[in-house]
C-alpha cells in the first residue's frame, strides 16, 4: 500500500507568497503543496496537507497522523520556538519526522535559534527556501526504505 506523508504547516504560512517574499519566497502555500504532491508521486508516496494558525489544531493533526501517515514533514513556524505541546505530540508519533524552515533561522534573531521540535526531528532543513519541503520528501523516502 502507498505510504502517506503528512505535510504540516504552522501559523502565518498561509500567507506564503503574499508578504515578505524576500524572506519566504514567491511561491504560495498552494504552489508548495502542488510541488510536494508531484515530488511525492515520483517517489511512490502520497501526501496529505494541513495548515493552521492554532497550536491545538496542529497537535490534533499530529495525532491524526498516527493513524493516517507513515511520516511527517513539519514547519511549525513560530511554534518551533515555543511549543512543548507540539514536541510532545511528535514524540507520540512513530515514523520519521523532518523539520523544515524556509529561512535560515540561524542567521536570524537569537530567539529563532532554539527549536523544541528538533529534539524529536530525524532531520532539520533550514535556509533552502520552499525547496526545503521537497528535499524533506526525498529524505523521508530514504528513511521509509530503511
Ligand atoms: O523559516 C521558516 O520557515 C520559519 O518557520 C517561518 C516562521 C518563523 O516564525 C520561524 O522562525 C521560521 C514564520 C512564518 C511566517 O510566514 C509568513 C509567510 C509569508 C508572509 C508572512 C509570514
Amino acid at each position: 500500500m502507498t505510504k502517506t506523508v503528512a505535510i504540516l504547516n504552522g501559523p502565518n504560512l498561509n500567507l506564503l507568497g503574499r508578504r515578505q517574499p524576500e524572506i519566504y519566497g514567491a511561491e504560495t502555500l498552494t504552489d508548495v503543496e502542488t510541488r510536494c504532491s508531484d515530488t511525492a508521486a515520483g517517489l511512490g508516496l502520497e501526501t496529505c496537507f494541513f495548515q493552521s494558525n492554532h497550536e491545538g489544531e496542529i497537535v490534533e493533526a499530529i495525532h491524526r497522523a498516527r493513524d493516517e501517515a507513515a511520516a511527517i514533514v513539519i514547519n511549525p513556524a513560530a511554534y518551533t520556538h515555543t511549543s512543548v505541546a507540539i514536541l510532545d505530540a511528535l514524540n507520540a508519533f512513530d515514523g520519521p519526522v523532518v523539520e523544515v524552515h524556509i529561512s535560515n533561522v540561524h542567521k536570524r534573531e537569537d530567539f529563532r535559534h532554539h527549536s523544541y521540535v528538533s529534539a524529536r526531528a530525524d532531520a532539520v532543513i533550514a535556509g533552502c527556501g520552499t525547496q526545503g519541503y521537497t528535499l524533506a520528501l526525498h529524505r523521508i523516502a530514504t528513511l521509509l526504505e530503511d
